[in-house]
């Protein structure tokens, strides 16, 4: 494919020691090659490193080494030419803007991963795979995204989308040679157990990727519970920092407040809260709506209570209030007593001022949203809720199949679902996909990515 030659700094803004700057496109080496001073690059060889200096019309600009890459072994499947600069935003602004006057166009966030991909060098999940590495904050996110750039979920939807054809060969090859007597024969027989059989399989897979959910994206987690109980002590106490304002005076936090925290290999938005009170104080009640709503919001609920007191009428309230919710009773101030035991229910003793018991909450939220046997090399989760949700959409389009063979429709209505399913399936690849998407997904990249 033939496309206009694209430039972007790929380095963060800033000082730093050095700056990369990132040409892909036909005209790369001849562009490059008109402000470079030092060797013909035109005619150099690909996979070679050249030290030269950027020159204005003979005025040197950098002192500056580059790294040639011929096409299609580039990380674009283009010529590619990547220019080190020394640090700082002048230099790299300078060097950009003779290569635009030189013939290449500033690039668009993500366009180098988007031509890699148009250029099927990267199927859609490799390419989606790159911000994910990109923004990984625990290693356990970065594995999962490596995978995901070795091909792990590319190879596992091409394997679903393979098994649909199966069944849609299946019905072909029997509407043009039937060797059943009739075609409910075929349904019943051969087509609606293979259809039951491959939404087992999509039951699995989603049910796995919660735990992919899970390492990807994260819990939003809120800490709640009535003042004074010491939510921004377990808050501080949990990012081992003075994060939040602790006193023992009761309504002491009035707004929410965020943090994360890598939570054995797991991160944790977590929000402290103002605790839940009657109040007549406006601030102070606006910061309890928040609290409300951030308790609609959160996927898990650290409600704490206090076991230095009995439970009050308020602690009773917020338990109810959270009774639906994924939730984690945690009785601090372990230290000060244990007058608290509910029927039922398993409480968390702590003490945030004293970090005890902070090792068995951790312990109890992984237990609560990973599933430790499908963690490792040998397993490939789905992570990224587009692909859940395609997936999702994979499994209702073989509902629909199997309603139509259960119904006696005709095949041909069957197949339509199925053939639903098998585009839906594409879809996560990029095998079938719309340009919107892509142009939407590549947007939400960095520049120079
Ligand atoms: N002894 C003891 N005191 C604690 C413990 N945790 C918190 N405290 C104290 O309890 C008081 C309230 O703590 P905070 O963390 O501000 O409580 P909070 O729930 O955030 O309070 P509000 O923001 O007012 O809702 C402070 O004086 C803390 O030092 C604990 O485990 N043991
Ligand atoms: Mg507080």
């Amino acid at each position: 494919m033939i496309y206009d030659t694209i430039v972007a700094k790929t380095t963060a803004d800033g000082i730093s020691a050095i700056n990369i700057i990132r040409v892909s496109g036909d005209d790369a080496f001849s562009i490059v090659n008109r402000i470079f001073q030092g060797a013909n690059l035109e005619a150099a060889k690909s996979h070679t490193i050249k030290y030269g200096y950027i020159h204005d019309n003979g005025a040197i600009v950098d002192e500056v080494m580059v790294f040639l890459y011929r096409a299609p072994k580039s990380f674009t499947a283009e010529d590619v030419i990547e220019i080190s600069t020394h640090g700082g935003n002048l230099i790299a602004n300078e060097v950009i803007k003779l290569l635009i006057k030189n013939g290449a166009r500033l690039a668009e966030n993500g366009e180098f991963t988007k031509r890699a991909y148009l250029n099927g060098r990267l199927d859609l999940t490799e390419a989606e795979s790159i911000m994910d590495i990109v923004n990984a904050k625990t290693k356990e996110q970065l594995a999962l995204a490596n995978r995901q750039l070795r091909g792990d979920i590319h190879r596992m939807i091409d394997h679903l989308q393979e098994q649909v054809l199966g069944i849609i060969a299946n019905i072909e090859v029997n509407i043009d040679y039937p060797e059943y007597d009739d075609i409910e024969q075929l349904t019943d027989v051969v087509i609606a157990p293979k259809i039951q059989e491959l939404i087992l399989d999509l039951n699995q897979i989603l049910k796995e990727a919660n735990t992919g959910q899970v390492i990807r994206d994260g819990i939003k987690t809120v800490i709640v519970g009535k003042p004074n109980v010491g939510k921004s002590s377990l808050l501080n106490s949990l990012l081992k920092e003075d994060k939040a304002i602790v006193t023992d005076i009761s309504g002491t936090t009035r707004d929410l407040i965020e943090a994360e925290f890598n939570l054995n290999g797991i991160l944790l938005k977590l929000i402290d809260t103002a605790g839940i009170r009657d109040t007549d104080d406006v601030v102070e009640r606006i910061g309890i709506e928040r609290t409300i709503k951030a308790v609609e919001q959160a996927s898990l609920v650290l409600l704490v209570l206090d076991q230095s007191n009995h439970l009050t009428d308020l602690d009773k309230t917020l338990l109810d209030l959270t009774k639906s919710k994924t939730r984690i009773l945690i009785g601090n101030k372990i230290d000060l007593g244990n007058k608290i035991n509910l029927e039922n229910e398993n409480i968390i003793n702590v003490s945030a001022k004293h970090n005890v018991g902070l090792d068995v909450l951790a312990q109890e939220v992984r237990s609560l949203f990973v599933n430790e046997n499908i963690i490792g090399e040998n397993y490939t989760l789905l992570s990224n809720t587009r692909h859940i949700a395609k997936v999702e959409e994979t499994k209702q389009s073989l509902h629909d199949a199997l309603t139509a063979c259960k119904s006696s429709l005709p095949i041909d209505m069957v197949e339509i679902d199925l053939r639903n399913a098998w585009v839906a399936l594409g879809e996560i690849t990029g095998q079938s996909t719309s340009d919107d998407l892509i142009a939407t997904l590549f947007q939400k990249f960095c520049l120079g990515k």
